[in-house]
């Protein structure tokens, strides 16, 4: 049978989020926080949990790399990530079951591409933050084998349009891969959108006293972006995505929203806005892409 991308969610990955939440994996113990977001995730993870995925496949820019995309090769990670500028929220035990033969899969496909890529077969290699939040808000479970796309920063360093463009690519390959393994899967663009944030926090990390937008001008393209989203406008969104990133300094730059809608055939139906709300001044939202919400209406 032809596999299926059965939905896609940006899911931003404030390390706040997961401290907040207090699980047992991570150490640092929280008080409460960001709830309107903690529930948008809420709604969301019931929605994907009932699809039943065979896979989550995550793109996140904090897995950077110069030199092409990298893919994990092992089936199993175990290790300690600790976020290299909260790190007295962030501190997670992590215990990671890989999909390998698809992340392979998607590798292939890249190289057919013509992209150049690298397999992961250190066992000791320690996965990035974003991607393992994002996971975790999604599925804290865990018991849904996933894939790790690395995100390629060469390209956007020639500009953002060039760096789309692969972005795109690697998308492309992804449905391809997807469908050709007969699978369930789920994507995960794990990004905040704008995304300038305050170098100061307060005494308790978590008093929402202090938590609003770093500036107007940053919610106003947020705003739009969401806008467009739930419109269902998002071959729209594509064409003003490299100036987003350069006026709201959003972290969609790193290319993982762009790869999602890519690999969904740029969705022309509404999304499920779940919730928005600032981190430390950055924009998030919790956005879900999910057709048999919309056949089902
Ligand atoms: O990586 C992040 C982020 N994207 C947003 C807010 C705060 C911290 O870390
Ligand atoms: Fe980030």
């Amino acid at each position: 049978m032809k596999g299926q991308i059965v939905a896609g969610v940006l899911s931003p990955h404030p390390p706040h989020l997961v401290y907040a939440e207090n699980p047992p994996q991570n150490e640092p113990r929280a008080e409460c926080g960001w709830e309107v977001l903690r529930w948008a995730y809420e709604r969301c993870r019931t929605n994907i949990k009932a699809l039943k995925p065979d896979a989550l496949i995550v793109h996140s820019p904090h897995w950077p790399t110069v030199v092409g995309h990298h893919f994990l090769g092992l089936p199993h990670f175990k290790g300690l990530s600790v976020d290299p500028i909260f790190p007295h929220l962030f501190r997670y035990h992590y215990d990671v079951r890989v999909d390998v033969e698809l992340s392979k899969a998607i590798m292939g496909q890249c190289e057919q591409a013509g992209m150049s890529t690298t397999l992961v077969t250190n066992p000791d290699f320690r996965l990035d933050y974003g991607s393992i939040i994002s996971l975790h808000l999604i599925n804290p479970d865990w018991d849904i084998p996933v894939v790790f796309i690395s995100s390629n920063q060469a390209a956007f360093y020639f500009s953002n349009e060039v760096g789309n463009q692969v972005a795109a690519d690697v998308g492309h390959a992804t449905r391809r891969a997807v469908e050709a393994s007969g699978k369930r899967c789920v994507l995960l663009a794990s990004n905040s959108l704008s995304h300038r944030h305050f170098v100061h926090e307060p005494d308790i990390p978590e008093d929402m006293s202090f938590e609003r937008i770093h500036h107007h001008g940053q919610y106003l393209w947020d705003m739009k972006i969401l806008d467009m989203m739930r419109r269902g406008q998002c071959r729209e969104l594509l064409d003003i995505m490299p100036e987003f990133n350069e006026m709201a300094s959003a972290e969609t730059k790193a290319g993982a929203l762009t790869w999602m809608l890519e690999a969904m055939e740029v969705p022309s139906y509404p999304a499920v806005v779940h919730g928005y709300g600032t981190v430390i001044g950055t924009g998030n939202a919790v956005v879900e892409w999910n057709p048999s919400l919309i056949q089902g209406a």
